[in-house]
Order: structure tokens, then sequence, then C-alpha cells
């Protein structure tokens, strides 16, 4: 069935059309602040089209604050679509390309989450159990939990901070190391707690790294094998994988530049490493259609039954900006059109990435920047978020008289044309 005919049979109903109109469903992070009301009133934000020359602008703005190029990719009822500027390779002069692969840093702790999550719901393991229940005193505290680690509230210091101290230096002085995960607990256990269990959000790549070391204890294989066999191969990511410690991303790839400290000083190519300081906690190596499958397929319930998803969906603030959310290895972002999108950030030198998704799987967007160590690069590249999710209403703008048009009925991302 085409597209067109979904739509057509689509707006026959009013229910329909008017669950359409609806933001995410209320979902057991009920607990969290509801969304505030778009101005344009409760059907604007499904109303609105994405932005694309705002993604644009946002790519741009990425490259005029220190990329060497960016690029995004959007999916939604409408199909997707991709852009991209300036470059993948500075020596080759390589075009930036939507099919290319690159290191997502952080939204790795999105896919560990999700494994973890998976052997809970095996009842392999239990989220409020003491961590050396299952990894006898490796912690010198009873009192972290599993759900400390994934909700970043165990106080487990974060080894990374004294490690890229000085960036470039720092880099160079573990891109061919590889760590075993013990060593990287012992550097955080080396340095004093930062808060009590429990007591406080506190971002620590310690926590991801022990939540790789529960799986591979639960499950006796590495977490490669685990991603593999839960979450590559289901959602059939053929562009998605976790070589760990090999330094090479393989087939078409972005290189990654990392902008050293000095001001003025030049770009350091940071493509091959073997990302061991990061491990279950960044190492993934992925490309933006697959990020946007994973996110579509996290958010539809395909990979975690309700209960295992509410809980990741649970959110506490992050700080005091009232937008700014995590779950279990999850953000929640909310947007100024009152959307809420749910996904994850990253960095690892030369990349800059962020993976989101709307809760009711229905929109997603990845976008990533060929940088970093630049943080006006990344915030500018989180502009995309708002241009893609908030954007602009469709013209003729909506009336409350007419029947919206129907978005509820949807291929999976991967189905959806493309439409550079
Ligand atoms: C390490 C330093 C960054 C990068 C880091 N990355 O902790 C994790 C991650 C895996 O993705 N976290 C981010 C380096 C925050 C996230 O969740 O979005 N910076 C760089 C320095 C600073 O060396 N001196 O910018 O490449």
């Amino acid at each position: 069935m085409s597209l067109s005919t979904h739509r057509r049979l689509a707006v026959s109903t009013t229910l329909i059309a008017a669950l359409a109109c609806g933001l995410a469903p209320a979902t057991a992070a009920s607990a969290a602040p509801a969304a505030p009301k778009s101005p344009a009133g409760p059907a604007a934000p499904a109303t609105r089209a994405p932005d694309m020359d705002g993604v644009t602008a946002a790519l741009n703005a990425a490259m005029t604050n220190g990329a060497p190029g960016a690029m995004a990719r959007f999916s939604g009822p409408d199909g997707v679509r991709t852009r991209t500027a300036g470059v993948r390779d500075r020596v080759s002069g390589a075009a930036m390309d939507t099919r290319a692969r690159f290191r997502i840093g952080s939204v790795s702790k999105t896919f560990s989450s999700v494994v973890l999550l998976q052997l809970v719901d095996e009842g392999r393991l239990e989220l409020d159990a003491p961590v050396n229940r299952y990894l006898p005193g490796l912690l010198p505290d009873d009192r972290i939990t599993v759900r400390h680690l994934l909700t970043h509230r165990s106080g487990l210091a974060d080894y990374t901070d004294a490690m890229f101290a000085k960036t470039v230096p720092g880099f160079e002085a573990v891109r061919n190391r590889v760590f075993s995960y013990r060593e990287l607990v012992g550097l955080s256990l080396a340095e004093p707690r930062t808060t009590e269990p429990g007591a406080a959000y506190k971002y620590s790549n310690t926590n991801f790294v022990v939540v790789g070391m529960l799986i591979e204890n639960a499950t006796g294989t590495p977490v490669a094998k685990q991603y593999q066999r839960r979450i590559i191969k289901p959602l059939n990511l053929r562009h998605t994988s976790y070589v760990h410690p090999d330094t090479r991303i393989k087939g078409v790839h972005v290189r990654g530049y990392l902008h050293p400290d000095e001001e003025g000083a030049p770009l350091v190519d940071s493509t091959e490493q073997t990302v061991s300081w990061a491990q279950s906690a960044g190492a993934i190596i992925s490309d933006p259609a697959d990020l946007n499958t994973f996110m579509t397929a996290l958010m539809r319930g395909r990979l975690l039954p309700p209960r295992m998803l509410d809980a990741m969906t649970t959110v506490t603030p992050t700080d005091t900006t009232g937008t700014r959310f995590y779950g279990l290895g999850l953000r929640r972002y909310d947007l100024s059109c009152g959307a809420q999108v749910y996904g994850h950030t990253g960095t690892v030198q030369g990349f800059y990435t962020y993976a989101f998704a709307t809760r009711d799987g229905r929109r997603a967007l990845s976008a990533m920047a060929n940088t970093s160590n630049r943080g006006a690069a990344n915030t500018a590249l989180g502009g995309t978020l708002e241009a893609a999710f908030c954007g602009k209403p469709s013209a003729p703008a909506a009336s409350s008289t007419k029947a919206p048009r129907l978005r509820s009925v949807l291929p999976a991302e991967s189905d959806l044309p493309e439409n550079h």
C-alpha cells in the first residue's frame, strides 16, 4: 500500500485523526512534569512539518563553529529527509554523506541499557539489587544498585574527566590502549565519590562501564555478542557495530576531527582509536538510518516490554532548566513547542551525535558533526532537534474545523522512501 493510500484511508476517521493530533502518549514517566502547552494550542505539534531549512541552518551553524561537516536524517510520517553540509574527509574532500558511519559515543549507553533491561526482564538481574550482589567486592559501597548506574546516581567518579583534562595529549595517551573494565573502574575508585548512592544525578561513564560488566557477567559473553543478538540482528542494523578494540571504522565512514585546546592549533584526525576508554559507555559505530531505526523501534516497544520501557522512560531532571531529564540510559528533552523527545547525545573525539525520537516512535532525528572539544559546534548541532521536531506550521495552516491528515499508520523507518 502506498503512503498516499494510507493517508486517504486515514483521514476517514476523526477519531484516528484526533489521536494523531496528540503528542506522545502518557507513560509511566508520568512522574515527570507534563509537556508545556504549545502556544498555538494542543493540535499544533502534530500539524507541524519538520523545518528542513532550519535543520540545514543548524548544520551550517555547526560548521561555522568549527565542524568540517555535519549531517542529519529525519524520519517521520511523510518519509525520510536528509541534509548534509561540508565534508566527511578533509584530505580527500569527500562530501558529507548520510550513508556514512561514525562513532556515536554515549548513544551507546542506550544500547547497553536496552540489553541490561532485557536481562532484568528475563529475571537474570534486579534493578534495585546492589551491584555487588552480581560482582562481589567490585564497589566499595553495597548500597549502589543497578538502577543507580543506569540513572547516573551511583556517585562513582567519571575517570574520563582526569583522562582528558588535556584534550589532545589525553586522547593520544589512550587512543591505542586496551583497558580491562576493572582497570577503568579502578581509575574511578582512586577518586573520591561524588555523591551518596541515589542522592543526585551526576553523569559518569563509570556507570556504564559497570553496566557492561554486569551484562558480561550475567550472560557469560562479551557485550558485542549481546548487542548483536538482542538489537543489531533483530532490527537488521547493517551499519552498526561494536568492534572494540579494533581501531578502524569499516566501510564508507566519516573522519573525525578533534579540536585542540589551543586556539588556532590544527585539527587532529581522531578517526582511528580503540575507544577502550569508553567500551560499553560509548564505543558503538553506526549511521543515521540505523540510529533512527533503533530509536523508533525502542519507542514502539519492539525491544522492551511495556514494563521495562516505562522504567526506561521514567525520568528525573538533570538540571534546573525544566527541559532536560534522564531515565535509564536515556535522555528526555522537552522542546520549545511542547514536544518531548527521547534519545541520547554522544561525544567521542572527533564526533558529536544526537539521536532522538518521539515517545510514540513516529518521528526520529539523528544528527552528527565531525568534530569535538568545541561546545559551540555541539550546541549548534542540537538546533536540529528544534527544527525537526517543532518545525514550522504546514501550509495552509491547519484549522480546528478541518480534520488533520493521518499520521497514525506508519511503515517502519527503513521502509520509508528516501527524500534527499
Ligand atoms: C570524553 C572527552 C567525552 C571528549 C565523554 N564521552 O565522556 C562520552 C559521551 C562517551 O558521549 N558523553 C557525552 C573530548 C557527554 C554525552 O552523553 O553526550 N573532550 C572531546 C575533552 C575535553 O578532551 N578536555 O570533546 O572530544
